[in-house]
């Protein structure tokens, strides 16, 4: 799937503020600082549409981006970084929360991790969460080209590996840089298909 047109439609502090025509999400969400602004630049192949930042925890709204017309990019505030007044016990913002778990826009969410992190709890959490809600989702591991192809794979085999403990079924998981363009079009050609169901 190639992406001719990326435009920003707009930002949401609170879930009634979203669009409410009938194109559906992609939603990407994931730590603070995990590569999300850029792996949104990357796949839209504009450099400025997420802004990419050194400073970590900047972005809490829901940022939608209508792409060919045809569907909306979601990027998600992050967590984890500073708990707020508004974050819930879950640990997750309640926009967030309200997003992922009651939007009925969201058709599948990608949950974003460093690849060279060990399965980090708050991630673990939140898959745990989406697993419960029966919320389709799939796991990008980004930042790959600060790991040789070898180390890449051990780390996505060992992440594997933790979620086959509590879960019979993995969710669909692939390996990104934005730095080095890797994993565009399979991401893409993903979406693609689940646009397509
Ligand atoms: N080496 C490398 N650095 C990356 C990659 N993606 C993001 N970064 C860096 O990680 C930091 C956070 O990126 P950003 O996209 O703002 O993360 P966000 O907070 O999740 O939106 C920035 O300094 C980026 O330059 C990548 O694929 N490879
Ligand atoms: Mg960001």
């Amino acid at each position: 799937m190639q992406i001719r047109k990326a435009e920003f439609r707009c930002s949401s502090e609170r879930i009634s503020q979203v669009p409410k025509d009938d194109l559906r999400d992609i939603a990407f969400i994931g730590r603070s600082n995990v590569g999300k602004s850029s792996l949104i630049n990357m796949l839209t192949g504009r450099s400025g549409l997420a802004k990419v930042s050194g400073t970590p925890g900047k972005t809490r709204l829901v940022n939608h981006f209508r792409i060919d017309d045809a569907w909306y990019l979601v990027d998600l505030p992050g967590y984890g970084y500073a708990r707020t007044s508004k974050t819930e016990r879950s640990g997750f913002s309640k926009l967030i929360t309200d997003y992922v778990l009651r939007c009925e826009r969201l058709h599948f969410l990608f949950v974003l991790v460093d690849i060279r992190l060990e399965p980090q709890a708050i991630d673990l959490r939140f898959i745990e969460m989406l697993g419960e809600n029966g919320i389709p989702f799939g796991i990008i591991f980004t930042k790959a080209d600060k790991l040789s192809q070898t180390q890449a794979r051990r780390s996505v085999e060992r992440y594997g590996a933790v979620l086959a403990e509590q879960w019979e079924e993995l969710p669909p998981m692939l390996v990104s840089s934005s730095e080095k363009g890797i994993g565009r079009e399979e991401i893409l050609g993903f979406v693609e298909e689940c646009l397509k169901v």
